[in-house]
């Protein structure tokens, strides 16, 4: 274990991230604790357990200021001790501590903490060693956040099953949309082998609940399609193996015609025995060297990537073979539901992108298999800053699914501009599909709630590299944090989870507290009001997609238009006039989407297509609302400088430079968005801004 860190991992750094485990503050909170942990004590030897009595040992020691002991048993603690173990019968400890009602409120993946003031011990138990590395990083995080003892005690379960966080990493070394600079899991077709680096990765994500990770891209090109083989397993079952000891399984993206290139085979059809039979072959290689593998996450005719539409079959047909060869071994697919033609015709207005994903999914409804998970991204189009949420959540019924979320931040600044995302999520989560009738909200959707589902969860596009600080913008930090604690606890607010990631980082000093807090909680918002408005999206440089280009994406095959003329833009996604994408929703959202007049504001120009003076529920005109943001948008990214700027006597001089660079660079290409996007309307429309601000 880690317990000391080289400078370049210092907290200047931002290395250490929610982990760094400053000494608590104040004195009376520091001496509450104290007398608690005389001891540490696991008995159990198995890695999880090991890895849980060593992050307790590295976190208490920090925060408390003084070394703690690693025992195997309570005799010799001699006093107050904090005691760490499973309900596995014959441990003795356990059943000592923890009753019926505790293991039963604990469940399948969750875990208990009891206060016994008479023995002066805490207990932290659960069925399984990964639960109870779960419920140490609890008491952890709470201590840090400057919580006390009287808050400890219950039992916590996860919200999702699966709470899983996709890398979109190449064997080459370069991460596709990523902004944190390169892998630290590959370099030039080899494993980067740096171990210490991938075992405090595992106890980053570990500490915020994560349990699946998919180490390489979705698009799983030529040498990745060998990661199945016995050319790459012994490596990749080396990274299993840290990831075990922190309660992760890992999973591998597949190329789905990986039998042309690796099995002798001329064809990848799923229905031919052959192909079976060589999925299968694999799967039992696979599981010599890693014998937990998770399974596989699959892009599947999807933006150039092969699938059964070649050979005339469809996604349940492709997804049931790869499921049948993983499922003697307890494995599952990830079958992604990111399908649409991404050759169209910009002159056809009949195609929208925005339906593919529920065209192509809710005819399949009951026809996957058990160990299939479909994976759906939050809204139809692409991560954009706003979108609807995906009208596929509530429409399958007897399918396992699994909402995709965007961490890293493709079209949201890429960790250049701070755009805390948590809000947008909890959003979704909180979005009501009106499946049942009654309230059923994405986040029950999701977990697999409301349709009994057997698997269930969240995934997310993972925004860490080889920068010290992981995330390239310091402040990045609290949306890998917020995804893995929402993912956990959907109930969780994002001022919650910014308050406590803040102070995890920061410390406990209150003023810090105030203005990152609102740094954070404003970011979402400012970021949306100077880039592409009212729900309209893209609108950026094609391929890379940072910065401004209103006609970027206007004449391209990817399906992605405004429709900017004289007169006015938008998309008419309604029944009567337009795409009938509308129809798609269920209840109300159906009406409210498909009426201009109930239509939400920031979503009008996403379903409607309405003239430059259309006056918005807010009584401006679209096109004044244009001007006002941007105006109002770039002024506030430069207020985040300020802001920040306020509390450079207060923060570690390393960390706080990182930030202010960014925020610098934000500042002045929030100026750039805006002045495109204006001059871009009032060139189109004429019509001037009736304040008379400078447009070009
Ligand atoms: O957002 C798009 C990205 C692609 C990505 C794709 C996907 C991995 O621009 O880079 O490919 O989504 O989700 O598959």
């Amino acid at each position: 274990m880690n317990d000391t860190f080289s400078p370049a991992q210092s907290q200047g750094s931002g290395y250490e991230a929610w982990l760094g485990y400053l000494p608590l503050q104040p004195e009376a909170l520091r001496n509450e604790w104290h007398t608690w942990f005389g001891a540490i004590v696991a008995a159990e030897q198995n890695d999880p357990i090991q890895a849980a009595a060593a992050e307790a040992q590295l976190g208490l020691g920090k925060l408390l200021g003084r070394s703690i002991p690693v025992i195997p048993d309570a005799e010799n603690a001699g006093g107050s001790c904090l005691v760490i173990g499973t309900f596995e019968e014959g441990h003795e400890i356990t059943a000592e501590l923890f009753d019926e009602s505790d293991i039963h409120s604990a469940g399948a993946a969750g875990f208990v903490i009891r206060v016994r003031q008479d023995h002066k011990q805490i207990a932290i138990g659960g069925a399984t060693s990964a639960a109870v590395l779960h419920g140490v990083f609890h008491l952890l995080r709470l201590m840090a956040s400057g919580r006390s003892l009287s808050e400890l005690s219950g039992a916590v379960q996860p919200a999702n099953g699966l709470r899983m966080i996709n890398h979109w990493d190449n064997f080459d070394g370069s991460i596709e949309r990523g902004y944190a600079g390169t892998s630290f899991l590959y370099d030039k077709n080899r494993f980067s082998g740096d171990t210490d680096r991938l075992r405090d990765y595992a106890r980053l994500m570990s500490s915020i609940g994560i349990n699946a990770i998919c180490i390489n891209n979705v698009n799983a090109h030529y040498e990745e399609t060998r990661f199945i083989t016995s050319a790459y397993l012994p490596e990749i079952s080396n990274i299993a193996d840290i990831f075990r000891m922190y309660g992760i399984r890992l999973f591998l993206s597949i190329n789905y015609a990986a039998t042309l290139q690796l099995g002798n085979l001329e064809t990848a059809d799923p229905l031919d025995p052959k192909v079976s039979a060589w999925w299968a072959k694999q799967a039992t290689e696979v599981y010599a060297a890693i014998p937990d593998f998770g399974g596989f996450v699959v892009k599947a005719d999807s933006e150039n990537r092969p699938g059964p539409f070649t050979y005339g079959r469809d996604h349940a047909d492709g997804a049931n073979m790869l499921a049948e060869a993983l499922e003697p071994f307890g494995g599952i697919v990830v079958w992604r539901c990111f399908v649409y033609n991404c050759k169209q015709d910009w002159r056809d207005r009949t195609t929208d992108r925005a339906r593919a994903a529920y065209d192509h999914f809710k005819p399949l409804d009951g026809r996957f298999r058990d160990n299939v998970v479909l994976q759906i991204k939050n809204g139809p189009l692409d991560f954009q800053v706003r979108e609807p949420v995906s009208p596929l959540f509530g429409a399958l019924e007897q399918t396992n699914h699994l909402l995709e979320f965007q961490i890293t931040q493709e079209y949201t600044g890429q960790q250049r501009h701070l755009c805390y995302l948590v809000p947008q999520w909890k959003e979704v989560l909180e979005f009501n599909t009106y499946a049942k009738g009654e309230p059923s909200p994405v986040k029950h959707i999701a977990d697999g709630s409301v349709w009994q589902n057997r698997l269930g969860g969240i995934a997310a596009v993972t925004n860490v590299g080889n920068d010290a600080n992981w995330t390239g913008h310091l402040l990045a930090q609290a949306n890998l944090y917020g995804y893995g604690r929402l993912t956990w606890n959907p109930e969780l607010s994002a001022e919650q989870i910014a308050a406590e990631w803040i102070r995890l980082t920061f410390g406990p000093d209150p003023a810090v507290e105030a203005v990152i807090l609102r740094m954070l909680l404003d970011s979402w918002r400012i970021y949306e009001s100077y880039t592409a408005p009212l729900g309209i999206g893209w609108m950026v440089n094609p391929n890379h997609h940072y910065g401004p280009n209103v006609d970027g994406y206007e004449y391209s095959q990817w399906g992605t238009y405004h429709y900017a003329d004289s007169q006015g833009l938008g998309v008419d996604r309604t029944v009567h006039t337009g795409t009938g994408y509308a129809a798609q929703y269920m209840g109300e959202n159906a009406e409210r989407y498909g009426s201009l007049e109930h239509c939400p504001d920031e979503l009008v120009l996403f379903f409607h297509h309405v003239p430059y003076t259309h006056v918005l529920h807010s009584g401006k005109t679209v096109i004044q609302h244009i001007y006002d943001t941007h105006f109002a948008g770039a002024n506030e990214a430069a207020e985040l400088l300020e802001s920040w700027r306020s509390l450079k006597d207060r923060l570690d001089i390393g960390l706080y430079s990182q930030v202010e660079e960014r925020l610098i660079g934000q500042a002045a290409h929030a100026k750039e968005w805006r002045d495109q996007i204006n001059t871009y309307f009032y060139r189109k429309s004429g019509i001037g801004d009736v304040h008379g601000r400078t447009i070009y």
